[in-house]
């Protein structure tokens, strides 16, 4: 044995845009554990131990094995105490009893309900929780609640946007979006992206970029693909966000900042094929996000939009701390070239540039 050569052991990167992660899984019984202990620090507003329990999920879904010990854990990066605590919880006891008692927090359970209606954040949920309603037929039924718009659609397809989408549906959307946007222009690109772009089999909805080759023609894009969609009778609801894009805007150092690009917030009525016999209705209403950036932002904004949101997290940190750049959903800033303080389009580095750079980046998972 001593004439092996040192065990190779691959170092783990902190980052995951670092990390190859396929969509296999190995360590699910710890990633769901994380999963509802970040949300429940989300749902608490503890910024710090949300993001720590991400990272832990992020990182144990790159490995290519199952943890089966705590020694396995040695020399893994992104995994604290509280974290390490979990996973040894679960090792020995098949369950970690703090996930447990939040599964079981009545305020956990209500702000997780309320949260799950679209046009529900967190404020709001909070509020409802406060009044001491725990279900949506007693928020609904309260008078004095002025529901918006989206949160009124929300609530009228709810048990349809609350189901997965699946990869046919996706693609079933994907092929309405991509003839109707044919139609008003023959040229335009149409991208699906978010989750299924990474290869999921399931989603919470079906995420779209579209732009035109011609730069400033994808202004009125979704304007018309809207009003399309409406014209076939298949929009149920939708909401334009107009772009705010200004060219002299430092990037976002947030990743939770939105970008500048009009998007819409759509749910779109599609058809189904019915089980012989049954009486029920032969649609299925599917969240839709559009995204319409000018061609020029497009490799970003595709990049931005693909998600994982860890992933996203990551690839900004990596770009800002091991390169010193700036990377947002419009562009790639290089700091050390003292860019940032014109005004011109020259601030942006073409994706020439950096493309090498990207195809190192593992975007999966
Ligand atoms: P899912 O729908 O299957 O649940 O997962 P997803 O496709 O990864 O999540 P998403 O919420 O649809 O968002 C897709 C990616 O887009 C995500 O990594 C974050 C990124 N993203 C932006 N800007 C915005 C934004 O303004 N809103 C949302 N929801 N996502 C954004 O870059
Ligand atoms: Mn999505
Ligand atoms: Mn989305």
């Amino acid at each position: 044995d001593q004439y092996l050569e040192p065990s190779t052991v691959e170092t783990v990167s902190q980052y995951a845009c670092q990390r190859r992660t396929t969509m296999e899984n190995h360590n699910q019984i710890f990633t769901d554990a994380f999963a509802i202990l970040a949300e429940n620090a989300e749902f608490n507003e503890s910024e710090g131990p949300c993001l720590a329990f991400m990272r832990a999920a992020s990182l144990l879904k790159s490995l290519p094995h199952a943890i089966s010990s705590s020694k396995d854990l040695e020399g893994l990066p992104c995994l604290g105490d509280q974290t390490k605590a979990v996973i040894e919880d679960i090792l020995e006891y098949g369950q970690c009893s703090k996930v447990q008692d939040v599964l079981c927090d009545d305020r956990y359970q209500t702000i997780k309900l309320f949260t799950s209606v679209f046009g529900v954040g967190l404020k709001t949920a909070e509020k409802w929780y406060r009044k001491g309603f725990h279900s949506l037929e007693e928020v609904q039924a309260d008078n004095a609640i002025h529901f918006t718009k989206m949160q009124k659609a929300g609530f009228l397809y709810y048990d349809d946007i609350s189901a997965a989408v699946c990869k046919a549906e996706a693609q079933a959307i994907g092929q309405i979006v991509e003839e109707t946007v044919r139609l008003i222009a023959p040229d335009a690109i149409v991208t699906l992206t978010g989750g299924f772009r990474r290869g999921k089999e399931c989603g919470h909805d079906v995420d779209f970029l579209i732009t035109t080759p011609e730069m400033g023609k994808e202004v009125w894009l979704l304007n018309r693909l809207i009003n399309r969609l409406q014209n076939q009778g298949i929009l149920l609801y939708y909401d334009i966000v107009e772009s705010t894009f200004d060219k002299t805007r430092l990037p976002c150092r947030k990743f939770e900042a939105m970008d500048h690009f009009q998007k819409c917030f759509a749910i779109i009525k599609l058809k189904k094929e019915l089980a012989a016999g049954r009486v029920q209705k032969d649609w299925k209403a599917i969240r839709v996000d559009f995204v319409a950036p000018p061609v020029d932002n497009f490799a970003f904004a595709l990049l931005g939009w693909t998600g994982s949101r860890q992933f996203e997290r990551d690839l900004r940190r990596f770009a800002r701390h091991e390169r010193k750049m700036l990377l947002d959903n419009h562009a790639l800033y290089d700091k050390t070239k003292k860019y940032l303080k014109k005004k011109t389009t020259n601030n942006y580095l073409a994706l020439n540039d950096v493309c090498s750079d990207l195809s190192e980046w593992h975007y999966k998972g």
